[in-house]
């Protein structure tokens, strides 16, 4: 509402020439800019054609868990290593604060890779080609990607997402024949233990303590309890996991302070509710619901236990 009303008849009076002149050239603009935003796709051959599915972070995590399972031709850092076949769906999970699995790509062939992420908003930037997106829990975006020049390429994490988001470096080797596998000491790289493979995970009541060890390992390596915990004496983000069993932990419970027997019990409540018990000195970054079973506690469980 302005204070002066504009005189009667305004509405029809003849806009000036010029004031004319703008309005074309400010709708010219508008049109061509939003013919250009689709240009961009088909002749910048910018902005990648893609498909999003509905997922859920649970959904998208056990997909992810069982490709690495199926594909894993070994370990790189602490982060399985898959090579998949070309032309097939690829699997890629973004969690705090790691990029699972390493990918071993062909040069010149085309691969549908399935990103999401587990938690929360990661950024997907392959360096150092200049490639960047978001990546959301709940959406499976489909990136068909061929790759064109060989080498190794980095993903970082541009979507600032906690302590350890410098962390979050992810890697896509591109090879041009499997000769070049030995270029990245991949070609010695040996496969899981079996036994997370053959045995059903639903029954794991015969399986031998070693058995439960090596499964434990590699839920500890699949799920990231790596990126957080450590088996090398050192903290992380989280405490280190050897030498943790049978000793005494100092948490904080409701406020109050109090030492706690580290045993099975223990173990399992501190992966269901990780908020209950907090372990004193790591209260700056809570440990997040990671969802396992009570068979993959128990490997799990094998696995810290055997860590002398
Ligand atoms: C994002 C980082 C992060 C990840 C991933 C993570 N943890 Fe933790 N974890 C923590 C932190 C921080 C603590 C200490 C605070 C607390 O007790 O909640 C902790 C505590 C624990 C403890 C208690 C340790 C102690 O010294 O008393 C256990 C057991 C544990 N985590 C198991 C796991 C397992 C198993 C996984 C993988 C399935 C896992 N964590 C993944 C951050 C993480
Ligand atoms: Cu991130």
């Amino acid at each position: 509402m302005t204070l002066i009303a504009p005189e009667k008849g305004w509405f029809n009076k003849k806009v000036s020439k010029d004031e004319r002149m703008w309005i074309i050239i400010s709708f010219i603009v508008c049109i061509f800019l939003f013919v250009w935003m689709v240009m961009w796709h088909v002749v910048g051959n910018q902005n990648p054609s893609n498909t999003t599915y509905k997922t859920n972070p649970i959904e998208f995590s056990n997909l992810h868990d069982a490709y690495v399972k199926k594909n894993m031709i070994g370990m790189d850092n602490g982060i399985p290593v898959v090579k998949p076949e070309p032309g097939s769906d690829v699997v890629l999970l973004a969690q705090m604060w790691r990029w699972s699995p390493v990918l071993v790509l062909k040069k010149d062939e085309w691969y549908n890779i399935h990103i999401s992420s587990k938690d929360l908003v990661h950024g997907f930037s392959l360096q150092p080609s200049n490639m960047n997106f978001q990546v959301y829990p709940d959406y499976d975006y489909v990136l068909k990607f061929k790759p064109t020049v060989s080498g190794e390429a980095k993903i970082i994490c541009n979507e600032f997402c906690g302590i350890g988001h410098h962390t979050m470096i992810g890697k896509i080797v591109v090879i041009d024949s499997d000769a070049d596998m030995a270029k990245y000491g991949y070609d010695k790289m040996s496969a899981p233990p079996k036994t997370t493979e053959t045995a059903a995970p639903e029954d794991i009541s015969a399986w031998s303590e070693d058995q439960l060890v090596k499964g434990g390992e590699t839920i500890y390596n699949l799920k990231g309890c790596n990126a957080c915990h450590k088996t090398d004496g050192t903290a992380l983000i989280g405490p280190a996991f050897n030498g943790l069993y049978g000793s005494q932990a100092k948490v904080t419970e409701n406020g109050q302070v109090k030492q706690v027997d580290v045993n099975d019990d223990y173990i399992a409540s501190s992966i269901n509710e990780p908020q209950k018990q907090i372990v004193v000195g790591f209260e700056k970054t809570p440990m997040a619901q990671m969802n396992l079973t009570p068979n993959e506690i128990k490997q799990v469980t094998a696995y810290i236990k055997s860590l002398k």
